[in-house]
C-alpha cells in the first residue's frame, strides 16, 4: 500500500515507570523447568507479577515455543533438563536468525565460577543459583524487563524516524524524495517488463489566494482534504506523493494512456465537483493536471527525469489553457525528444 496515513509520533516508554506487567506482548514469560513442583511455584510467582506464563517441562518444548513469532521475549530456563538443557537452548537462541531479542535468565544448582562463565558464554543474560529467594528473582526479572522495554522503545523510535524520513508530515503522503525513488524503481522495472507507466503532476489552482483570503491554517486544511480525495481515488498500488507546496506527483504502474486520461479526469473531478468544507466555510478548489504515459513497446524507455519534466510541461499547459483541466504530453513526441535530448547530450 503506497498511501500511508499520518500517524502519531511514538511515545518512548520510561522503563522505570513500567509496572512488572501489563497486557503487552513483552510481559509474557517462557518458563522451562523439569521439576514439576518448582515449575508450578515459578508459574504462580510470575502470574502474581501480572505475567502471561507459558510453562514447559523440557528444552525441546521450549525451543518449539520460541519458533512462534509472538513467543515471549523473557525466558527462564533451568540448566539441567532432559533432552535439551538450558545451555543448549541459549546457544540455539543466540545462533538463530535475528528476531526480537530474548532475555534469558538461567536457573542453576551450579555455582562454580567456571559454570557461571559457561552459562553466560552460551548466551544467558543472567543467572540465579538455586535455592534463591523470590525477591532476588523479582529484582533480576525487573532488570531484564528494563532491557527489553528499552529495546522496544528504541525499535519504536527507529520506526518513527524511518516513517518520518519518507513521509510528508502535513499530509502523510510520500515526500518528494520518496515519490521520486518510487518512480525511479518503476522506471527501471519497466525497462525489463516493457509495461506502461503513467505519471501525473497535479497542482492546486490559485492556492495562494486561498491562503491570502482564509489564512495559512485553512490552506493546510485544504491541502489535507485534497490529499484525502486524491489518495481515495487511485488504486492501492498507485502512489501519491507531495512533490512541493501544493503540487502532487502521482505514479500509476501499468497504466496505459487511455486509462491514465480517465484516471486524471477522475482526480480533477473529485476536487472540482465538491467544495471543501473548512472551519471558515465551504471553499471551491480546482486542480490542474499534466499527464504523460510511457507506453508498451516504445523504442527507448523514458527515464525518470524526463517523465517528470514532460508531466510538468503538460501541467504548465493546463494552467495556461485556463486551469481546472487535464493536459496530456504527447508520449511519442516525448519519446522522440528523449532520443534527441540524448543525442544533444553526447
Ligand atoms: P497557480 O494556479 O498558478 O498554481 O497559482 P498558485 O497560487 O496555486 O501558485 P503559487 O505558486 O503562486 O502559490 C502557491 C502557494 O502555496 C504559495 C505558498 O505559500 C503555498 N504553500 C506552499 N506550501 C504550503 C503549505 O504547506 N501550507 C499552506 N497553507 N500553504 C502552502
Ligand atoms: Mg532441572
Ligand atoms: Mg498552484
Ligand atoms: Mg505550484
Amino acid at each position: 500500500m503506497h498511501n500511508i496515513p499520518p500517524r502519531q509520533a511514538g511515545q518512548l516508554v520510561d522503563p522505570n515507570l513500567a509496572p512488572d506487567g501489563n497486557a503487552s506482548a513483552a510481559n509474557t514469560v517462557l518458563i522451562a523447568e523439569d521439576d514439576p513442583i518448582f515449575r508450578r511455584i515459578l508459574e504462580s510467582w510470575f502470574k502474581r507479577w501480572n505475567y502471561r506464563v507459558t510453562a514447559v517441562e523440557n528444552g525441546l518444548d521450549a525451543w518449539k515455543v520460541l519458533q512462534n513469532e509472538d513467543a515471549p521475549q523473557l525466558a527462564i530456563f533451568d540448566w539441567m533438563m532432559p533432552g535439551m538443557d538450558g545451555i543448549e537452548l541459549c546457544r540455539r537462541i543466540r545462533s538463530s536468525n535475528p528476531g526480537p531479542y530474548r532475555y534469558v535468565l538461567l536457573l542453576t544448582a551450579k555455582d562454580d565460577k567456571q559454570d557461571v562463565i559457561t552459562g553466560l558464554e552460551a548466551g544467558a543474560d543472567d543467572y540465579l543459583t538455586k535455592p534463591f529467594d523470590v525477591d532476588e528473582l523479582r529484582a533480576r526479572v525487573r532488570a531484564g524487563k528494563r532491557i527489553l522495554d528499552l529495546q522496544a522503545a528504541l525499535i519504536h523510535a527507529k520506526d518513527d524516524l524511518q516513517f518520518a524520513a519518507v513521509h510528508d508530515p502535513l499530509t502523510g503522503l510520500w515526500n518528494r524524495g520518496a515519490i521520486l525513488d518510487l518512480l525511479k524503481k518503476e522506471v527501471s522495472r519497466r525497462r525489463r517488463t516493457k509495461d506502461s507507466l503513467g505519471v501525473v503532476m497535479a497542482d492546486i489552482d490559485h492556492f495562494k489566494k486561498i491562503n491570502d483570503t482564509y489564512g495559512h491554517q485553512t490552506g493546510d486544511a485544504v491541502l489535507q482534504e485534497v490529499t484525502r480525495r486524491l489518495a481515495g481515488n487511485v488504486r492501492p498500488y498507485d502512489a501519491v506523493g507531495r512533490y512541493g507546496g501544493e503540487e502532487f506527483l502521482l505514479v500509476f504502474p501499468g497504466c496505459n494512456a487511455p486509462d491514465l486520461s480517465i484516471a486524471a479526469e477522475r482526480l480533477r473531478q473529485c476536487i472540482a465537483d465538491q467544495t471543501i468544507e473548512t472551519s471558515v466555510g465551504q471553499i471551491p478548489v480546482t486542480l490542474s493536471l499534466g499527464v504523460i504515459s510511457a507506453e508498451q513497446g516504445e523504442k527507448e524507455p523514458l527515464d525518470c527525469e524526463r517523465l517528470v519534466r514532460y508531466a510538468d510541461e503538460a501541467l504548465y499547459a493546463a494552467k495556461a489553457r485556463g486551469r481546472n483541466r487535464v493536459e496530456t504530453a504527447d508520449a511519442s513526441r516525448a519519446a522522440g525528444r528523449n532520443a534527441t535530448d540524448r543525442g544533444s547530450e553526447s
